[in-house]
């Protein structure tokens, strides 16, 4: 196969689209390169002092581990020098990042989450990036307001994640399908490796965190219960998988087939995964995918934030897994 890198992909689909901007590409580019550096620092971090937590708690709650605070760094200063953002918004960070006044801007905003799954690290499992990105409504200049920001993901003009995995891997789509690279650490460049991907219409695999049932409504029990039991077209009983990090979770489901589920439950009422720098990016995916991706009763990309961090229970992968989880919900609903 011809080697094509991510760059070369980039600068061909920007020649495809009218609406294509320079300045999209360069921002692809200059998150693709943070995502490389990042990927270095996490290839090394067993051998540098940099496992564990930094002793802080982050707005939501959790520990910080010292890689989230250098993968946060690392994002945050390259991007407000990118020149195309009016402002972004981390998981790690309360409030909007705006963009220094000296530094050059655009009309994007980027919305991310530096590491995902970081609670994972120091056993070495595999962490993501996830990355989600909005245009400000047309005309308008200055820093972007939290009302700009807070847009349903079905505005999102694209979306990606990088897996850093046995392979550190980019998967991103613009609208235009899903496309897979995967990082060839001697050429130091994204390779297409996944063209067009598509989640198969059924799986074989559910994905929840089954230590919660306890916290759970008897709609989801019912949810859970039904793939405990049903079957897969080839006539496979589904299995477990379960990694507890979003990014690894969500790629085997990507290339896999099957369903992730975080639903709310009692201790958890809006679920607990974050719309904005999780839900919404992963969702756009899924639907470019030829996937679903659902908090319940309707689509993800619908929804619209109340607020940055606004959390949602998740149900996404195949199409046809994601609609038995609706239908069990709404036959909740109706009685
Ligand atoms: P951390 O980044 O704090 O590890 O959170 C990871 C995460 O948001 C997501 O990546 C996982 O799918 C989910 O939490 C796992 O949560 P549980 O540990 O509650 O199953």
């Amino acid at each position: 196969m011809a080697e094509i890198t991510v760059t070369e992909h980039l600068l061909l689909y920007q020649k495809k689209s009218p609406h294509a901007t320079g300045m999209f590409t360069g921002l692809l580019y200059d998150l693709i390169l943070s995502a490389k550096i990042i990927s270095r620092r996490i290839a090394k971090a067993g051998l540098l002092d940099i496992l564990g937590g930094t002793g802080e708690i982050n707005v939501q709650g959790e520990n910080v581990q010292k890689l989230d605070d250098i993968a946060n760094n690392i994002l945050t200063w390259r991007m407000e020098r990118c020149g195309a953002l009016c402002a972004m918004s981390s998981e790690e960070n309360a409030e909007l990042i705006r963009i220094r006044p000296d530094f050059p801007r655009g009309d994007y905003i980027l919305i991310f989450d530096p590491l995902d799954g970081s609670s994972n690290i120091d056993v070495n499992i595999n962490v993501g990036t996830i990355f989600s990105i909005l245009r400000r409504p047309h005309g308008n200049s200055g820093d972007a307001t939290l009302e700009e920001v807070l847009q349903p993901g079905a505005n999102q003009v694209a979306a990606g994640y990088v897996l850093y995995g046995p392979s550190t891997m980019l998967v991103f789509s613009t609208g235009q399908g899903v496309h897979g690279f995967t990082l060839d650490p001697g050429v130091g460049e994204f390779l297409l490796s996944h063209p067009n991907m598509r989640i198969p219409s059924q799986g074989s695999i559910y994905s929840v965190n089954e230590g919660n049932r306890k916290n759970w409504s008897k709609a989801t029990r019912e949810v859970v219960d039904w793939f405990h039991t049903c079957r897969s077209r080839d006539g496979k009983i589904y299995s477990s998988r379960y990694v507890g990090a979003l990014v690894a979770d969500f790629h085997r489901t990507l290339v896999n087939g099957g369903i992730y589920m975080y639903p709310a439950d009692s201790a958890k009422p809006q679920g607990k995964l974050r719309l904005m720098c999780e839900a919404a990016p992963l969702a756009f995916l899924a639907e470019q995918a030829a996937g679903c991706a659902s908090d319940g009763r309707g689509r993800i990309l619908e929804r619209v934030p109340e607020q940055l961090h606004a959390r949602t229970p998740l149900f996404i992968g195949s199409a046809d897994d994601v609609a038995a989880v609706e239908r069990i919900y709404g036959k909740y609903e109706k009685s």
